[in-house]
């Protein structure tokens, strides 16, 4: 397989750890967001959203969205499973994987950051803008944990949640958000110390700068 994704790419990291975790290699493309490269036609072909992650699968398939793709793993490779436990327990752990994916992160992408500056907002309110959708957005993932037992974001098992909750805390930093979620940060310190986590984190990519 071929995973095209960028070291930064908050997205790229999450399909990063779902291969890790199941033992998948793949080679990686990097497409370079700051030099626009996913704007160029060639990658257009491969994701016509102008987005990364993109995986070519065995078969020359390509699936884009880390959600799509991370589900797509799972059925592929059911050990371990990202998804466990009985339909209830499932769709927690879509939930928070979706409050994330769907209502944080895309709100502080980077194509939504240039539009704010190019409508007019500074370098600080843009930066502002992305902590607050962050921090809002957290103030809702510690909530959906709540009775959760630990030490991963849903028990003792990583989960959807924990590979979607990694690259975002990543982000919150980036962007100087004041972290004041013990459930969230608890997650993170149990997962960095698993190795499809450290391996995978943006500074050791072959692309980092
Ligand atoms: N919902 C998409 C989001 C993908 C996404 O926003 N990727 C960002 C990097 S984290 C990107 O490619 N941004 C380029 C741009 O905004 O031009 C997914 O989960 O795959």
């Amino acid at each position: 397989m071929k995973l095209h994704g960028y070291f930064r790419s908050s997205a790229a990291w999450r399909v990063r750890i779902a291969l890790a975790l199941k033992g998948l290699s793949c080679d990686q493309v990097a497409v370079h967001l700051r030099h626009g490269d996913q704007r160029a036609p060639a990658y257009l072909k491969i994701n016509p959203q102008g987005l990364v992650p993109a995986l070519e699968t065995d078969d020359g398939d390509i699936l884009t969205q880390s959600l799509a793709i991370c589900e797509y793993l799972d059925e592929i490779q059911a050990e371990p499973l990202l998804l466990p436990g009985t339909a209830l327990e499932r769709a927690r752990i879509r939930a928070f994987a979706y409050a994330i994916a769907c209502e944080i992160h895309p709100l502080q992408n980077l194509r939504v950051l240039n539009r704010l500056k190019a409508l007019g907002q500074d370098e600080d309110g843009v930066k502002a803008w992305a902590r607050e959708t962050i921090a809002t957005g957290f103030d809702a993932c510690e909530a959906l944990l709540e009775g959760q037992a630990g030490p991963y974001c849903f028990g003792g098992q990583i989960t959807l949640a924990d590979v979607f909750l990694v690259p975002q805390m990543a982000n919150a930093r980036r962007f100087g958000v004041e972290l004041r979620w013990p459930r969230l940060h608890d997650a993170e310190v149990a997962c960095l110390d698993h190795e499809a986590f450290s391996v995978t984190h943006p500074d050791l990519q072959w692309d980092a700068e």
